[in-house]
């Protein structure tokens, strides 16, 4: 095949000049998305355990934690039970006699699972931060276009060429999305954080950071398998599967472990979410 998953073509009745290639997950993803459930499930049991044993003030975090690990549990045991998964035509190129055609299986699942979950983490930073609510609002809002054009980009199908052009442009969008995040954590953030508690203003700069790191390395990945077939389908899970791991137990359990070794106000809620009155 065309495109290095496939050694040979795979003519199909009525189409002789067409080279059909399947790139589909093994046992290898399915074994890693099982893991990946496992761990998930894990980390979900143990911040709900953590959550009623911590002080009523801090609760709040843990329960916006606890959502997130949930839900990345749930959409984790669907992709390893086969849902959420499609056969996208992802690349159809080559001239007459001989065309190539690519069908790659893209989990779609994920982009539900961090329609949900991205926005809850962007929450868990901006109280920590103690954005504005305009601020807060506005990141969500980025997220979601985020995500949903990012799907759009990776469903995409590919008609002769044109395909391309349509899922990069989505790809765009949703990069220029993921950049008004930063730009508003960045901004905004860095001049709510000043106004914080010593311990609160450092936890925010730490999972800030890590946040950026982790976070851009998602639209790399999505260059590598969705958008330019690069890597295998097994690869892309694995990928993915890293990152969600970092991403969500790691960030999850760095804001529950040091808030909970945190002065007392570290602790602390944006005024405005506490208490409309008081805050602007
Ligand atoms: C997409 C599409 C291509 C462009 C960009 C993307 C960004 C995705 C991100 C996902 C983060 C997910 C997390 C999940 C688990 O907790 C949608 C891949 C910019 C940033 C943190």
């Amino acid at each position: 095949g065309h495109h290095g998953h496939h050694g040979h073509p795979h003519p199909m009745p009525g189409f002789p000049h067409i080279d059909f290639n399947f790139a589909t997950a093994t046992h290898v993803g399915f074994k890693a998305l099982w893991i990946v459930f496992g761990l998930f499930t894990v980390g979900f049991v143990v911040s709900m355990l953590m959550a009623l044993r911590v002080e009523k003030k801090a609760r709040l975090f843990h329960w916006l934690s606890a959502t997130v690990l949930g839900i990345a549990m749930i959409s984790y045991f669907a992709m390893a039970t086969g849902h959420g998964v499609d056969m996208v035509k992802t690349h159809w190129d080559g001239h007459a006699p001989e065309r190539h055609i690519l069908f790659r299986e893209v989990y779609y699942a994920r982009y539900i699972d961090w329609l949900f979950t991205t926005p809850l983490l962007l929450v868990s930073l901006a109280f920590l931060a103690g954005l504005s609510p305009a601020d807060t609002v506005l990141t969500i809002l980025f997220d979601l276009g985020m995500i949903v054009t990012g799907l759009l980009g990776g469903l995409t199908p590919a008609r002769w060429h044109d395909g391309e052009v349509a899922r990069w442009s989505f790809f765009a969008v949703s990069c220029a999305f993921f950049l008004g995040i930063f730009y508003v954590l960045i901004t905004g953030g860095v001049k709510a954080a000043g106004l914080r508690p010593r311990k609160t203003r450092g936890l925010f700069y730490l999972l800030a950071g890590m946040t950026a790191v982790l976070w851009t390395a998602y639209p790399i990945v999505f260059g590598l398998t969705e958008g330019a077939n690069k890597i295998s389908v097994d690869a892309e899970i694995i990928a993915y599967g890293v990152l969600d791991v970092a991403a969500k137990l790691g960030f999850t359990f760095m804001l529950l472990s040091i808030h909970s070794h945190g002065d007392d106000d570290t602790y602390t809620l944006p005024d405005w979410f506490v208490s409309p009155r008081q805050g602007q």
